[in-house]
């Protein structure tokens, strides 16, 4: 049976705004209190699905969630109206309300760990949504990423629903931002890939001494177990602490893989050998040809690696059998990360061919490409049961950028998160995207 990876790319919500919530990830501290420009990203966002979709490959949308978050300023102690709690908030406590504010469900990467059907003991697509427990803007989310995923993919008998790990640091999970899965062919069984900052049980590993881990290997196994993933189909590596520090939040930062192919830099993992050594044994075992491609930091150091965001691509198979690599605009701005691409893709490597989107919007909260998307490897009969509403068609595209020309605002500060209008703009758009997209009702929302 023929099998696909689908992209489900997160359509950027009509707060997004540069809150300077995400302490660690440099371009979001950098910044903080810009003037965002909501239109603009949602815009950029639909133009890399729509450019990914006339390539040939399989594109979804993910729809963004409700903000301001009233229900979550409520849970803090505001009251009254909606437009009371917004204005409380905005007077006594305006970090709460940016961070209530953020559109950072985008980044969609960050929404779950998905492990394909071909790798789990009962033979069906699992999903456990990430608690993204790390930041309270990012540990909002998923509830309502659990309800658009049950909408997105309802079917029962081919896909199965975990909730989030327990909220708490020890389990801090990331999804797929920390996830990599290697395969001969996307239906083939695979070698699942977790990557994580700390353990928290376990004192004999290292841990970031400036800036915060976010994943935990306890975190890492739960998915595994929850998703019934054997040994032989999984590997678990230690992101190397001093890259964390620099500025490498998630291991997308560094690192990305597709198919037998992982693209990486030198300085990513802790026991690099021993852990390539591992991917190729099992990789080998389920008949894949492991291909590691190693940049060194002679070539890119961390820093551009983290400025440019290289590793935050998404490496697709083209039908030829060679790989893309999907990179950010500041790529090509990085003299270096420019020059390297350009020997990468002359060389006789598996990577091919670079193209180049402009998603500065998202970049500058530190969301590349590969953080916008979440894949999804789905055999025929399963993408047939996936909500056929948010697959994207030229039809979907046009509806979907007539929406945001509709709704979303050209200019958007931080007292500008204090409009109460903002919100009934948010919900007038949502209420509409929910029937563009067939969800449902996944929205905590009414409209009267
Ligand atoms: O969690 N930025 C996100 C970026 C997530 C990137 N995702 C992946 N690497 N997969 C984060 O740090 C910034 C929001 C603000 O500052 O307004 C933010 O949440």
């Amino acid at each position: 049976m023929n099998a696909y990876e689908v992209n489900f790319d997160g359509l950027v919500g009509p707060t997004h705004n540069y809150g300077g919530l995400s302490y660690g990830n440099v371009a979001s501290q950098s910044n903080s209190q810009a003037v965002s420009n909501p239109k603009e990203a949602a815009l950029q966002g639909l133009g890399k699905m729509k450019a990914l979709m006339e390539m040939g490959f399989k594109q979804g949308v993910f729809a963004p969630q409700e903000r301001q978050d009233v229900a979550a300023l409520r849970s803090l102690g505001f009251s009254g109206s909606d437009a009371e709690v917004i204005a409380q908030a905005a007077k006594q406590a305006m970090p709460l309300l940016a961070a209530c504010s953020s559109a950072s469900s985008m980044w969609t990467a960050n929404s779950c760990t998905v492990s394909p059907s071909a790798d789990t003991a009962d033979g069906r697509v699992h999903f456990t949504a990430a608690n993204l427990n790390c930041k309270f803007h990012r540990s909002i989310e998923h509830p309502t990423t659990s309800r658009v995923l049950g909408a997105m993919f309802a079917n029962e008998s081919v896909f199965a629903h975990h909730a989030a790990l327990p909220a708490v640091g020890q389990f801090g999970d990331e999804g797929a931002a920390n996830h990599t899965r290697f395969c001969k062919g996307y239906g083939d069984a695979g070698v699942e890939f977790f990557v994580f900052g700390r353990s928290a049980f376990d004192a004999r590993f290292p841990a970031p001494q400036r800036y915060p881990a976010r994943q935990t290997l306890e975190a890492c196994q739960a998915v595994a177990r929850l998703h019934g993933l054997g040994a032989e189909g999984v590997v678990y590596a230690q992101q190397n602490p001093a890259v964390i520090d620099q500025g490498v939040f998630h291991n997308d930062v560094i690192s990305v893989g597709n198919g037998e192919v992982l693209f990486y830099h030198e300085d990513a993992f802790l026991e690099t050998d021993k852990v390539l050594a591992e991917l190729d044994g099992k990789l080998g075992k389920r008949g894949g040809r492991f291909q590691a491609v190693r940049v060194p930091r002679s070539a890119v150091a961390v820093e551009d690696a983290v400025r440019s965001y290289l590793f935050n691509s998404q490496l697709l198979s083209r039908a030829d059998g060679g790989m893309l690599l999907v990179v950010p605009e500041e790529c090509r701005g990085n003299a270096r990360v420019w020059s390297y691409l350009n020997e990468l893709t002359a060389g006789q490597g598996p990577i091919r061919e670079v193209k180049v989107f402009d998603l500065k919007q998202s970049m500058q909260n530190g969301g590349g490409p590969a953080c916008l998307r979440l894949r999804v490897a789905l055999k025929e009969n399963e993408l047939a049961a996936v909500n056929q509403g948010v697959i994207m068609t030229p039809d979907l595209y046009t509806t979907l950028t007539a929406w945001v020309g509709k709704h979303y605002r050209d200019r958007l500060s931080e007292t500008d998160l204090a409009d109460p209008q903002l919100l009934v703009e948010c919900r007038t758009a949502l209420d509409e995207l929910t029937q563009i997209l067939k969800l449902g009702s996944v929205y905590p929302f009414q409209l009267n």
